[in-house]
């Protein structure tokens, strides 16, 4: 078992000191370019709701992901309106969009509480690649900014190559880190990694895990007795349950995705990539399918670029808010 403390490294911090709005609109620049230029023919323009009006609008949104249950509700919703008030702008369908997205996430809450317990034990889990160790190093970064003092813990002992990944991340974020290169399975270094938490009294544990798929049954198993380790030293942990899904795949990693809530209380979704799509609509599916909150989402590979989702600032960085 190997345990360093690494004072800040800052070199790896963004320069520029973005807003979160600026990011926000940043990682969703590639959705709104295909979202405006399928409005193109609308913007600023006088429209008429008809039958063809319809069916440009659903083969948009179905090119931006929104998904078939959202598109149609949506599409209802502007028909519903026009039929009491004349619409004849691309920003009247906009304000529609937005209402709707708000209600849709006006039950997501992002809320995580790190001083109601010590150790705040946050766990990452996914499918292969979609940015688990990634989102954790931007994690520990996020937490170190507002003054807490986290332990990463190396729970991937399948590849090599994570732990030093993660070794590389939490240097950046200023955590300490626990690592085992020589462990065959996660349950050790996770309980040592606990137990070394507990004893400095770190305000933060965060454990990284191999990347799995859901029809490889001994992973999965695996899992199970991550959690176990975990409730035999803290009953009540994880406190945060976050399960991690790449934006950019499709619904093979929805299905694969859904497999883990069976296994953790799962307590959130950290959405990732999504500066890499065009098709930001996604976000809206993915929770829709999966129904739990979405936490946090990635807009990019710095260390500064995970951010608390905000379906306004969402919904305004891919319909424009002029
Ligand atoms: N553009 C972009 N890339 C990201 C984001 N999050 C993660 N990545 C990239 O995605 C790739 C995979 O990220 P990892 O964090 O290694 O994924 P993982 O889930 O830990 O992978 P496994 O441990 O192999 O299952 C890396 O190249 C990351 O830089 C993001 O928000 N935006
Ligand atoms: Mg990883």
């Amino acid at each position: 078992m190997i345990f360093f403390r690494k004072k800040k490294d800052d070199s790896f911090h963004s320069e520029k000191n973005e807003s979160k709005e600026q990011k926000f609109n940043y990682g969703f620049q590639r959705s709104r370019n295909r979202l405006r230029e399928g409005f193109l023919s609308i913007i600023g323009k006088e429209i008429k709701i008809n039958e063809n009006f319809l069916g440009d609008i659903e083969a948009i949104l179905y090119q931006s992901d929104f998904g078939p249950h959202i598109t149609e509700n949506l599409l209802r919703k502007i028909e519903a309106t026009s039929r009491k008030q004349s619409i004849k702008s691309y920003d009247q369908i906009r304000d529609i969009i937005k209402e709707e997205f708000r209600d849709r996430f006006s039950q997501n809450d992002i809320t995580i509480q790190p001083e109601k317990y010590k150790p705040f034990v946050l766990l990452v889990s996914g499918v292969n690649g979609s940015g688990k160790t990634t989102t954790l190093g931007k994690l520990a970064k996020y937490f170190a900014d507002q003054g807490k003092k986290s332990l990463i813990i190396a729970g991937d002992t399948y590849r090599a190559a994570a732990i030093e990944q993660l070794e590389t991340w939490a240097k950046r974020a200023g955590a300490d880190f626990i690592k085992n290169p020589d462990a065959t399975n996660p349950s050790g270094i996770i309980y040592d990694g606990i137990q070394k938490g507990i004893r400095n009294e770190t305000d933060i544990i965060l454990i990284d895990t191999a990347g799995r798929l859901h029809n490889k049954s001994h992973l999965m198993d695996e899992l199970s007795k991550i959690l176990r380790v975990i409730k035999k030293l803290i009953p009540e942990a994880p406190h945060e349950s976050l399960l991690v899904i790449d934006g950019t795949v499709g619904q093979n990693g929805l299905i694969q995705a859904r497999e883990f809530g069976k296994i953790l209380p799962v307590t959130g979704l950290v959405i990732t990539k999504l500066d890499g799509t065009a098709k930001g609509g996604i976000l809206v599916s993915i929770h829709e399918e999966l129904g739990y909150p979405v936490k946090f989402v990635g807009l990019g590979e710095k260390i500064d670029d995970l951010l608390p989702f905000d379906p306004d600032l969402y919904t305004d960085s891919l319909f424009g808010n002029d």
